[in-house]
């Protein structure tokens, strides 16, 4: 028995030498100490043993099968460590090899437009100042001199939300706030998301984006608006941009106006971008209401004051000639990247 197992160890010792991968190590094991390998039969022949034999053979048996899986495991970490060090040598990192071009976020056309028109103001001295989207239909309405019977509050222009509350169509709920804190004079610029429900095309969608402006000191006059309005028009389409103010309606301006620019395509000759009339409606305007100072508590005998409103989404098309609104929603990448 002692030379049988010497046999197998000596043999298994042989092979685990010519094993050049962890899988025939494996095979090794089971073909030895598998459930039917060599000296797994061995054990399974100790029935034949006499009795006061099996100790003795129990233990060589064991002393055997150490041996051989000491060897097994060594031979693996072995062979384990030598596959490590070939991988470390084949993953050499190039570092003169040029880097991924890593591609870059773009801002929206929007953001272009409010961030100039933002700047421009700033420059003039105005505060930027933002409000809440939900607003009571006072702010949204009332304090503007809207009155109960007006039609931009149907239904049908103005999304509710219940009762007094709605979605504001106008960022001036921003501006009542800020007369209503007393601090005067007052230079702001208020931009924001506003909503109205209208269907989407071209040139409509339910959200856009409103900058509205407001000047209140003592002795503000239309000069005032024509002066700034003119120095703004210039400074964002171009020092050669002529404007032209015509005399218009809002509740909440008296006198009121909307302000063209000469076309800044054609310098005004007409063009198919100006429809052949040489001007381009870009906002309105007007003196703020001396109803609207008094609900806000500023006295209209002492303080006057010049407000406008212009859509942003109108000031994106123009300047980077956009013909559908609905591209600036879309949010393709592809579009995008062009500003
Ligand atoms: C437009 C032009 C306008 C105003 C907005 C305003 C705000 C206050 C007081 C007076 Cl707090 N006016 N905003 C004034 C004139 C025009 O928007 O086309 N809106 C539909």
């Amino acid at each position: 028995m002692k030379e049988k197992l010497a046999k197998i160890r000596e043999q298994a010792l042989t092979q685990i030498k010519s094993c050049d991968t962890t899988e025939k190590l494996n095979e090794v094991r089971v073909s030895i100490l598998g459930k039917k390998g060599e000296l797994t039969s061995v054990l399974k022949s100790m029935k034949d043993v006499p009795a006061e034999e099996r100790p003795q053979v129990g233990q060589w048996v064991n002393e055997t099968r150490q041996e051989i899986e000491k060897v097994l495991e060594e031979a693996r970490t072995a062979m384990e460590a030598a596959i490590r060090e070939v991988r470390m040598k084949e993953e050499v990192i190039d570092v003169t090899l040029p880097a991924k071009k890593a591609e870059i976020g773009h801002r929206h056309p929007n953001t272009i437009a409010l961030e100039e028109v933002e700047r421009i103001f700033i420059g003039m001295g105005y505060e930027v100042v933002e409000g809440p989207e939900v607003e009571t239909d006072y702010y949204n309405f009332e304090a503007l001199n809207i009155p109960a019977d007006h039609p931009a509050k149907d239904e049908q222009d103005t999304f509710y939300v219940n009762g007094d509350i709605l979605l504001r169509t106008q960022t001036s709920g921003v501006q009542v706030h800020e007369m209503e804190k007393g601090k005067l004079p007052i230079r702001m610029i208020a931009p924001g998301r506003v909503f109205r429900a209208d269907e989407v095309d071209a040139t409509h969608s339910p959200s856009f984006h409103q900058i509205e402006g407001l000047v209140i000191d003592k002795h503000v006059t239309f000069a005032d608006l024509k002066g700034t309005l003119a120095e703004f028009a210039k400074e964002l389409f171009g020092e050669d941009t002529k404007v032209k103010f015509r005399p218009h309606h809002f509740p909440f301006t008296e006198p009121s106006a909307e302000m063209d620019v000469s076309c800044f395509k054609c310098g005004g000759k007409g063009c198919r971008f100006c429809k052949g009339s040489g001007w381009i409606e870009i906002l309105g305007c007007g003196m703020v209401h001396p109803h609207v100072l008094e609900m806000s508590n500023i006295d209209p005998k002492e303080y006057t004051g010049f407000a406008f409103g212009v859509g942003l989404e109108r000031i994106a098309l123009l300047k980077y000639e956009i013909d559908d609104m609905r591209l600036l929603y879309e949010n393709d990448a592809r579009f995008l990247k062009q500003f």
